[in-house]
């Protein structure tokens, strides 16, 4: 064995060289391991072996490039010199991928003559998550071996394609045993060399884009029905463009045109934004006085304590990821409603095709329905998800401490109340810890993780371990009302409300927060959810805007009629009646209704959370800005091009949020008064997220 430098080997086996990157964690392309790609390319042409087999080691082929060295000086070889080492050899290079092949990682693979991969391994070109296009060459090759459409289609979703998709489409030659990833690829090279063909290059593939420029229409098309999900991002648009042009132009210019419009979307402040995120969402999990050589305490077993929309959502996270639970509702008839939800959900899943029908069998086999709290008894880990209500909760808690085995978990799924109050109900607060997990619980992927005064360090180690394990992004944060997501939501709600009552309309509201890049304004999503959530008829005075609406029987979607007014196919259109109730209640509180600007509507539905942001990290509520920002990414629909509230608020400057908010607090009192931290670090010329 020769080694290269620090990441890399060349050994032989026969006639066969194996290059191996070894490159911790996920073999990124980093100077050393385009070094080492390049030199061993090399070394191994001047060798007495035919083939070449590239692998990678540890847990995956190359991952992409490496995120961390953008926008510094590079180092090594450029990423052309290693292509063309990889594309123009002269003996025929097989890419042996495992783990996952992705951006640059598979943009190597592609311009290696085959590639090979093990069933559980993945392609992907997800550059698009990161404000980013596919700038090693993926957006001119992948077209050639897929066509431009489903090429657009992998390239601005940036979703991961299985192996046996990847082999159906051409994206790798063959499938090798999951256990013997190098033998199963020096085998398939012995074959090639045995059948004597001369190394194949993806860039002289034609017969795919040849049938794609029969069809010059499809890029508008592809572009007209994405529109909406396209909005607000520069990098899907390029994207598109550099797929116009592998179809129309010759390769090399093709490839002129990616690096042109690449350097377009490296210094946009999406890309910024969204490559910020990437690492955000890891920093969560590191936990200053939690290590991660914390113990763990092992969960095979969970109980879920309600079997409603979160119980059964919740329950469902740990079936997907093999974990049996059990389910204790309190009545037969609602355990039979909550399995058969889950059944159906499971089911419409497989109907999609994501899921086969023996998964959902396996899962729902997971799952045992049960009315009788004691079958918690042998649970590692009991979640409740019953009524949000102190006294209900603290009830259910000292019920569990006499059930619950010693060491288990025993966790609150609540939104807003005090862990600690629910902990003290039990005689080992220690074990208490707060779940909040977010609607459809099965679907999103936040979780905040709620740490009480007396939570063992174990518990939150174990607790977002747990996360991790059924697929949500865990964020720890303090006790205090609505934690860090509602807390702030809540802000943004007042304000909303109190611009409704000074003249702006319902739509006007939502269509400033729609084009800032939310999937939806405060007002469609409260015709979502209802307008009659936590609303009595009988006590019901017409003193709210939403009250009166209620009153005239204004439900929401439900009924076709809320703030908006619905057709049959819930499309949404401006309501007159509602402008007639918003007016009314103005003449009747003796108010003038004014002109409000949108930007007035997108500073004051958006600085006052940034300022109650700060107050939480104030508080010591959430461990720094990021998290916040993890928070809102993946809970809340904020744009993800944005950053998250207080990355925004850096990229606003923070003495214009200060001056801003002062501004209103003049006109409109205290509520905006900047907290001392903003003041501070606006003063000192400082950012939240540096
Ligand atoms: C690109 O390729 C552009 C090209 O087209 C053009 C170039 C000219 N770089 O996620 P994990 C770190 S753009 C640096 O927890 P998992 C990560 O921060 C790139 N570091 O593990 C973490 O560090 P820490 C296109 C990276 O097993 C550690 O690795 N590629 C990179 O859950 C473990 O990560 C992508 O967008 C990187 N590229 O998931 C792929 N990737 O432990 C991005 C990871 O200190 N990566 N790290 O917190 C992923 O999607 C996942 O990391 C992966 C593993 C699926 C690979």
């Amino acid at each position: 064995m020769v080694k290269i430098n620090e990441v890399g080997t060349l050994e032989q086996d026969g006639d066969v060289a194996v290059l191996t990157i070894d490159s911790p964690p996920v073999n990124a392309l980093s100077g050393p391991v385009r070094a080492a790609l390049h030199d061993g390319m090399l070394q191994a042409l001047k060798s007495d072996a035919k083939g070449i087999v590239l692998i990678c080691g540890g847990r995956t082929f190359i991952a992409g490039a490496d995120i961390t060295g953008f926008g510094k000086a590079n180092t090594g070889p450029g990423l052309n010199e290693v292509f063309d080492a990889l594309e123009n050899s002269t003996k025929p290079v097989v890419a042996a991928i495992h783990g996952t092949a992705l951006g640059g990682g598979l943009e190597v693979a592609l311009t290696c003559s085959y590639r090979v991969a093990v069933p559980s391994a993945k392609t992907g070109l997800p550059e698009v998550k990161l404000g980013l296009l596919p700038g090693a060459g993926g957006t001119q090759r992948l077209p050639r071996l897929v066509g431009a459409e489903k090429a657009l289609g992998f390239m601005t979703t940036g979703d991961q394609i299985s192996a046996a998709d990847s082999l159906k489409l051409g994206i790798v030659d063959e499938l090798v045993p999951e256990n013997d990833l190098r033998g199963g690829a020096i085998a398939f090279i012995r074959k090639k060399l045995a059948a004597g063909e001369k190394p194949p290059r993806v860039r002289d593939r034609d017969e795919k884009i040849a049938e794609d420029r029969k069809d010059p229409g499809l890029f508008d098309r592809f572009r007209k029905a994405n529109a909406r999900q396209f909005r607000g991002q520069l990098a899907p648009e390029m994207i598109i463009q550099c797929v116009e042009a592998a179809v129309n132009q010759p390769f090399d210019d093709g490839i002129k045109t990616e690096q042109r419009l690449f350097g377009k979307v490296i210094v946009s402040p999406e890309s910024a934004a969204m490559r910020y995120m990437f690492f955000a969402e890891r920093q969560a999990n590191k936990i200053p006085d939690v290590p991660a050589d914390t113990p763990t305490r092992p969960i095979k077993k969970v109980g879920v304590l309600g079997a409603g929309t979160m119980g059964g959502g919740i329950a469902m996270n740990f079936a997907n990821a093999g974990i049996p639970v059990t389910i204790v509702e309190a009545k037969q008839e609602n355990l039979d409603k909550g399995l058969a939800t889950i059944r159906r959900n499971y089911e419409n899943t497989a109907k999609k095709g994501r899921i086969t029908a023996a998964d959902v069998e396996k899962r729902m086999g997971l799952l045992k329905g049960s009315l009788d709290m004691n079958d918690f008894a042998d649970a590692d880990m009991i979640i409740e998800a019953v009524f949000e209500n102190m006294d209900i909760k603290k009830d259910v808690f000292a019920k569990l401490d006499k059930i619950a085995k010693k060491g288990a978990i025993l966790a609150t799924n609540t939104s807003y109340l005090d862990v600690n109050e629910i902990a003290a109900a039990t005689s080992r607060p220690e074990d208490v810890i707060g779940t909040h997990f977010f609607s459809p619980a099965n679907v999103m992927r936040l979780c905040e993780i709620v740490r009480g005064d007396k939570t063992a360090k174990d518990v939150i180690n174990t607790t977002m371990k747990v996360a991790k394990t059924i697929n949500k992004v865990g964020v720890l944060v303090g006790v205090c009302h609505g934690f860090v997501g509602n807390r702030m939501l809540a802000q943004r709600q007042i304000q909303a409300n109190a611009i409704l009552n000074e003249g702006a309309m319902p739509w006007d509201i939502d269509r400033v927060l729609y084009d800032y890049g939310f999937p939806m304004g405060p007002f469609a999503m409260s015709d979502l959810a209802g307008l009659d959530v936590g609303w009595f008829k009988e006590k019901s005075t017409s003193s709210t805007i939403r009250e009166v609406m209620c009153e005239t029987g204004r439900l929401g979607q439900k009924n076709g009629k809320g703030f908006y007014d619905y057709d049959e196919n819930r499309v949404a259109k401006p309501s007159p009646v509602t402008e007639k109730i918003i007016k009314e209640f103005a003449a009747k509180a003796g108010k003038n209704l004014r002109d409000i600007s949108d930007e007035e509507i997108l500073e004051r539905t958006l600085y006052p959370m940034i300022n109650e942001g700060a107050k939480i990290l104030e508080e010591g509520k959430a461990l720094r800005a990021s998290d916040i920002d993890t928070i809102w990414i993946t809970g809340y629909g904020f744009p993800l091009y944005r950053g998250g509230p207080m990355f925004y608020a850096d990229q606003i400057g923070l003495a214009k949020i200060v001056e801003r908010l002062k501004h209103y607090e003049k006109q409109m009192g205290a509520f905006f008064k900047p907290s001392a931290l903003l003041e501070k670090l606006a003063a000192e010329g400082k950012k939240f997220t540096s």
